[in-house]
């Protein structure tokens, strides 16, 4: 059996070694069995292929067809002027600056065209015109509805009755896909942010218009001969930045909320150990819950799980990888398989009865590696398709969303039994707490006396919360997997830094048991660990997937509403980090932290140090404009000591870095105390 995965498969030119490439036992241990059956992975190609040293410099331009005109930095550095020039004489500052610019419109794009599609399915179901997709959460419906200038209540007789859910639903839905389109205005959501920073947003000129649109201006200005200033390109980033977090993001979070749920914390697993031999294997990866919440209420069913037992399983296991897997998890406590760079590795399980995936971080090697053992790969999204004829293409629609999903279940039961591969699924997972937003932080940290951000100011103020830093992104092929993840946020709770995740880094901390009430007493600085034992929450507070990194901007403004901290994002003791980033989302999302305020600090590399000026200028000036600004450092202890620099710093801006060395002389006082 195994002789024949061998002859299908890519042999790998060069393999990578499994304890140098990842730091997780469990994909050590696929690694060696993928290299055992002769299957090639991600890891094996980044040990085999090096990125391009110009291009991650940022200074390789092929905007146009003179060109790629490649303008690295000397070995010397540059002495005196800067004569580096691109043919139509652009600079390498402009050339960065492009390429920077660009990248925002991608990841700004991935989003938000993440978002029009929920909010096309969110108008379907307003509009009544499918079954599958109901409003389930009216009391967040009537929440977001006044950020989008709909109406909840209607004077009838000089009274004011509530409005009738149906109408403010379908408002809400106009309303909602009207801000990715319309000819006037700028975006209704970005009041929601705390007032100095609108104003500053609106003084610099920088009020995103509609998502679309600023996303159109990015692709005009960098063409060739347009926009030649790197500032200005940045104020462009900036709107399309904007228009993500504060967009087409915020946007997809409230209204799969109001569709799917808003998420409480809820208790599952993590890693591929979540996979089971005996069950039909089911995993759901890319980034659009609309369909995979129809598989999760398939696999559920009792017609299905009859079915899955006729064919011999004892039921049906449904995981996920990336941030697919992060919706279901949040909202059902569906365990991830693992993040990004585990992707082929449930496959290569041999246990893995059908993987359906939809858009944005799906490997195109995933066809290669189906092919090599009994998976049915189904694609599932019109835009997200693959060449290879055994891949299946089950187109979703809103219409018939639930019969979608039923047959693509069918399907995979249909394919247990075609298991060829010894099935080999590594032992290793962990116990998490998911399932946090701006609705359950308050819960736990406001108190239900005053309904607000109250007790996690008053405990950042008296310091035993030294700030709060948003942990969230990728893993990247070019660091160890998962190390900088796990390195930085132990590192920041050690120091009384109260963690907020998303994306993949979400699901490496899960898999590392970082999302427990309980890793508070282990890993914990004293002061974060009293908070979290007290209210029962872990120092590590999932929030979901990437678009959920919205869910962060309005925790920090709540924290700000909440007082005591300063009136701005700018002013709060907070910093954000994408330790192994490598997608262009992530960019997005930095540009919309550092304009809303957040010291950034990004690890692996950024493509900007072939432009000195300009890197200068994103990880210096931006803070005398934005308050926040970008950095890059690719050591994990170091990367997470200088957002605690930041977060001391604040704190002293603040007045509140005494309150935080008498709460540990108060401390050692309680022990002498406890010692007489
Ligand atoms: Ni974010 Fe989520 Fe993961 Fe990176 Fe990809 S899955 S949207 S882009 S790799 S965190």
């Amino acid at each position: 059996m195994e002789e024949e995965i061998k002859t299908k498969a890519a042999k790998p030119k060069k393999v990578a070694d499994p304890a140098a490439v990842s730091i997780d036992l469990a994909t050590q241990e696929m690694l060696a069995r993928a290299q055992e059956l002769g299957v090639e992975t991600i890891f094996d190609r980044a040990a085999a292929m090096k990125p391009c040293n110009i291009g991650v410099q940022g200074t390789c331009c092929k905007n146009c067809a003179m060109g790629p005109c490649r303008l690295p930095l000397p070995k010397s550095g540059i002495e005196g002027e800067d004569t580096r020039k691109g043919l139509c004489g652009a600079t390498a500052n402009t050339i960065a600056a492009r390429n920077f610019a660009r990248m925002v419109a991608a990841g700004a794009s991935a989003h938000s065209d993440h978002g029009r599609c929920v909010a096309e399915v969110f108008l379907s179901a307003a509009r009544k015109e499918t079954d599958d997709y109901k409003i389930k959460d009216e009391h967040k419906l009537l929440s977001i509805a006044p950020h989008l200038g709909v109406a909840t209540t209607v004077e009838i007789d000089g009274q004011q009755l509530d409005r009738d859910i149906d109408e403010v639903a379908l408002e809400v839905a106009e309303k909602a896909l009207n801000e990715w389109g319309k000819p006037e205005g700028e975006l209704l959501y970005l009041k929601r942010a705390p007032q100095p920073l609108y104003e500053r947003w609106k003084k610099l000129g920088e009020l995103p218009r509609n998502i679309d649109r600023e996303v159109v201006e990015i692709m005009h200005r960098t063409h060739i001969g347009v926009d030649q200033d790197y500032k200005n390109l940045v104020k462009q980033c900036t709107r399309a930045a904007l228009a993500d977090g504060w967009g087409g993001s915020m946007l997809a979070t409230d209204l799969q909320d109001v569709l799917f749920g808003t998420p409480y914390p809820i208790q599952s697993e993590a890693n591929l150990g979540v996979m089971k031999e005996d069950h039909v294997n089911i995993i759901v990866h890319g980034h659009e819950p609309v369909l995979s919440e129809m598989i999760v209420a398939a696999v559920q069913s009792q017609e299905m799980l009859d079915y899955a037992k006729s064919k011999g399983a004892q039921g049906i296991q449904l995981a996920g990888v990336c941030c697919t897997s992060n919706e279901i998890l949040q909202r059902h406590g569906v365990p991830p398989a693992g993040t990004f760079l585990q992707q082929e590795l449930p496959i290569i399980t041999g246990a893995c009865d059908a993987m359906v995936v939809d858009i944005q971080c799906v490997f195109q090697s995933l066809a290669n590696v189906a092919k090599c053992f009994h998976t049915k790969l189904i694609t599932t999204h019109p835009i997200a398709r693959m060449e290879q004829d055994h891949v299946l293409h089950i187109e979703f629609d809103e219409h018939h969303a639930a019969e979608d999903a039923q047959r693509i279940v069918k399907i995979a039961i249909d394919n247990f039994q075609n298991r060829r591969a010894e099935v080999m699924i590594p032992k290793h997972k962990a116990t998490q707490i998911a399932g946090f937003g701006v609705e359950s932080i308050e819960y736990h940290l406001g108190g239900t006396f005053r309904g607000s951000y109250y007790t996690l100011n008053d405990n950042i103020i008296n310091g035993r919360i030294r700030g709060v830093a948003g942990v969230v992104g990728c893993n990247n092929a070019r660091t160890k997997h998962n190390e900088a993840h796990i390195t930085i946020v132990k590192e920041l709770i050690k120091n009384d830094v109260l963690v907020l995740t998303t994306g993949c880094n979400g699901i490496a901390c899960a898999m590392e048991g970082l999302l427990t009430p309980e890793t508070a007493q282990v890993f914990c600085g004293s002061g974060l660990a009293e908070v979290c034992e007290t209210v029962g929450i872990p120092p590590v507070l999932h929030l979901g997937s990437c678009v959920d990194n919205s869910r962060i901007l309005l925790a920090a403004t709540e924290v700000v509403k909440a007082g005591g901290l300063g009136n701005d994002i700018r002013d709060l003791p907070v910093a954000g980090s994408a330790p192994e980033w490598m997608s262009e989302k992530a960019i997005s999302i930095g540009h919309y932290f550092v304009a809303s305020g957040v010291y950034t600090v990004f690890g692996v590399h950024m493509p900007l140090d072939g432009a000195p000026v300009f890197r200068d200028y994103m990880y210096n000036e931006l803070e005398n404009i934005y308050g926040g600004k970008w950095d890059c450092e690719p050591d994990p202890v170091k990367h997470a000591h200088k957002m605690i620099a930041h977060i001391d710093k604040k704190r002293k801006e603040l007045g509140i870095d005494k309150a935080r060395e008498r709460v540990l002389m108060d401390m050692e006082d309680r022990q002498k105390l406890a010692a007489i």
